[in-house]
């Protein structure tokens, strides 16, 4: 099976520099073009100005692609939601097919294990939604983290995901939770939850050393590190869940469900505000591609040394 890497990519990895990979979901499905495309190519330039080579991530004409181009990424961005979105279960046919995906956290994850890479940054995760008692709507983001050795850094999750079951479900499957700089799990557009991480560390080498400790150990999966938005970003907590329960409103009068329901809830979220949920989403979006390259580079040091 054929993956491609880009060879600025397999330089970097070739000479244990390092790289920081990239989802493409929250390109197609996660913002707005011409936006979509615009924020992905910020981020892959925070990603270089903090030392690490970015590694966007997506299938492109069936061939799961470590290094998009700028080009690729144009694509994806204008294709938007008519690109599959495609998670752990979808690569088969997308590849077989021949089709371009969008990969999610789950699905970057595992071409970026594939390619050697450990260090992923994005925005939030999937995970166990409100109401999944009945629903089961459960994203494979977390069992992703559970089988496969790739270091996840968001903001957290947004509060559409039951907060407390989704921290449940990832002490379970032994994937540990590690505040960057707090002790409370961030919401994404807000930096508290209610809900405390498993781990606090306050810089990006300690962070690194706990991965490596991982590493030495052959333990296996991923890590979860949350990074709260910066505070001058951050929306005030009543208004987004009053926003937040109105998306949900809908998606259930509409009967929503499925892998719609996603993406369908994080555009309602953005039209509800008028596009201000979309400029802290941005934003905290390259406030993680910064402390992933430099846990990147802190890695990538601790290794040479
Ligand atoms: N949450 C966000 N923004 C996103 C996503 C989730 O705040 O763009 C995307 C990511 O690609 C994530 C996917 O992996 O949605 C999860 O979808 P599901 O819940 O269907 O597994
Ligand atoms: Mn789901």
């Amino acid at each position: 099976m054929q993956i491609k890497i880009s060879n600025e990519v397999k330089e970097a990895l070739a000479n244990g520099k390092a790289v920081v990979a990239l989802e493409s979901t929250i390109i197609s499905h996660g913002m707005p073009y011409p936006k979509n495309v615009e924020t992905a190519l910020m981020v892959e330039e925070e990603v270089r100005k903090n030392g690490a080579v970015p590694a966007t991530i997506a299938i492109l004409d069936g061939v799961p692609t470590v290094g998009c181009s700028k080009d690729e990424i144009e694509r994806l961005g204008k294709e938007g939601l008519s690109v599959t979105k495609t998670s752990r279960r979808d690569i088969p046919v997308v590849v077989s097919e021949k089709a371009d995906g969008a990969t999610t956290v789950a699905a970057t994850m595992i071409f970026a294990a594939l390619a050697g890479i450990k260090i992923f940054a994005t925005g939030g995760i999937g995970g166990v939604h409100r109401g999944a008692e009945t629903t089961m709507d459960i994203s494979a983001d977390l069992e992703e983290l559970a089988r496969t050795d790739v270091n996840v850094i968001c903001a957290g999750a947004k509060s559409i995901l039951d907060l407390g079951l989704t921290l449940e479900y990832l002490e379970t499957k032994g994937v540990d939770v590690i505040g960057y700089g707090t002790d409370e799990l961030p919401a994404f557009f807000t930096r508290k939850s209610g809900f405390k991480v498993n781990h606090r560390l306050d810089t990006p080498k300690d962070i690194a050393k706990a991965f490596l400790v991982k590493d030495e150990l052959g333990l296996g999966g991923g890590t979860l590190v949350v990074n709260p938005i910066p505070s001058e970003y951050s929306m005030d907590a009543d208004y987004i869940e009053s926003v937040i329960r109105e998306a949900l409103k809908e998606a259930d009068d509409l009967g929503v469900k499925g892998k719609e329901i996603t993406p369908f809830l994080l555009d309602r979220i953005q039209k509800i505000t008028g596009g201000q949920s979309l400029e802290s989403n941005i934003k905290l979006v390259l406030n993680n591609a910064a402390l992933a390259s430099k846990i990147a580079v802190e890695m990538s040091n601790l290794n040479r040394g």
